[in-house]
């Protein structure tokens, strides 16, 4: 895909990161979530990510009238250091995310997909972690280069998609590699989409850190060996930013949460505990070790839908994203028509 933007999400921020005069903990009573925000610089590239958001909802909102989905994907990373050589990361290889865009753009959705830079991306995830290098998929004949027949076929089906969707202008991508530009953006991108009132969908699929090193108590410089032989990391929580994301950045919007287990024994009831917590609409459940061939929808009226691919299916490779996306669509129309309903 043409790269268009004049960063990096990898890169560390010098212009805005370590103010020192900044306090750990505020003087006024507000809630975590504003607090983190007033404690953490926003990315520099920020204002260039919503002029891009702006424009591609009021496209939509104006001339297709599409319904847009948020897909947020891959995994958040938490820096150790300013200029940043260690960092913690969450499990994501940005399957879900990518897959789940493509199916989306399929049924006529417009697609902002906030993603771990770097990580798969719709439509050119078909070939860019499949084999060592793209160039498996090229031969040479009489001197130039040609796809090799083997996958001229299939790659036709995944090109003529993807021209498809740069042709209407309906997928955008944008990046984050740390927690703290996946908030920003994930708020601005919530506060640019309350034009589309219903017809927008938040579907978070990234893995999101939990813990973060606040920026008050970064260290500049690479940390070096300590007398004690050990390294302690004293991380704080980040905050619940579902919540606000329900309340107020997104009142309108449907969204649709992903709850991620390794223990079978607690999925549901750490599904039912999220939508009681956040008051959204959805939580798709799934467990590490099956996410690929069985997730579960829960909803706030406690109702279980499993959807699991049978053998043939994954003998024919299908995607499980191919059957939970149509559900997911079809809770987004019962919500868009509900919410007409109560509005009229
Ligand atoms: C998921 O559960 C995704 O389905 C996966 C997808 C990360 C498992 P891959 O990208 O994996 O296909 O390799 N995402 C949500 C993960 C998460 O951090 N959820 C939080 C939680 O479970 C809530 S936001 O508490």
């Amino acid at each position: 895909m043409p790269n268009t933007k004049n960063y990096h999400t990898s890169q560390p921020d010098y212009e805005t990161a370590i103010d020192r005069n900044v306090p750990d903990f505020p003087v006024a009573e507000v809630l975590d979530e504003d607090k983190y925000f007033q404690n953490h610089e926003p990315p520099s590239y920020l204002p260039e990510i919503e002029a891009q958001i702006d424009k591609f909802v009021d496209f939509h909102c104006q001339q297709t009238q599409k319904k847009v989905v948020l897909v947020t994907s891959g995994g958040t990373t938490v820096p150790l250091e300013n200029n940043t050589v260690r960092f913690i990361d969450n499990f994501s290889a940005g399957t879900r995310g990518a897959t789940s865009a493509e199916y989306f753009l399929e049924n006529g959705y417009a697609v902002i997909f906030l993603h771990r830079e770097f990580s798969l991306l719709p439509y050119s995830r078909h070939y860019s972690h499949t084999t060592n290098c793209f160039l498996d998929y090229m031969v040479e004949k009489d001197n130039k280069v040609e796809i090799n027949p083997e996958f001229a076929d299939s790659m036709l089906v995944v090109l003529r998609k993807y021209m498809a969707a740069q042709k209407a202008n309906s997928l955008l991508l944008v990046p984050f590699t740390t927690v703290n530009q996946y908030l920003y953006t994930l708020r601005l991108a919530s506060q640019l989409l309350q034009k589309a009132q219903s017809d927008a969908l938040f579907y978070l699929a990234a893995a999101v850190s939990d813990f973060f090193l606040p920026s008050s108590r970064m260290p500049n410089h690479k940390i070096q060996a300590q007398p004690s032989g050990k390294l302690v990391v004293d991380l704080e929580q980040v905050p619940k930013f579902l919540r606000r994301l329900v309340d107020s950045w997104a009142p309108q919007a449907m969204i649709v949460s992903f709850k991620l287990e390794t223990d079978s024994s607690i999925l549901i009831k750490k599904s039912v505990q999220a939508l009681n917590r956040y008051h959204h609409q959805l939580v798709i459940g799934n467990l590490l070790q099956t996410r690929k061939n069985e997730v579960v929808l829960v909803t706030p009226d406690e109702a279980q839908n499993w959807i699991r691919l049978d053998d043939t299916q994954k003998h024919q490779n299908v995607e499980i994203e191919s059957l939970i996306i149509p559900a997911v669509i079809q809770e987004h129309e019962n919500w868009v028509k509900n919410w007409t309903a109560k509005n009229k």
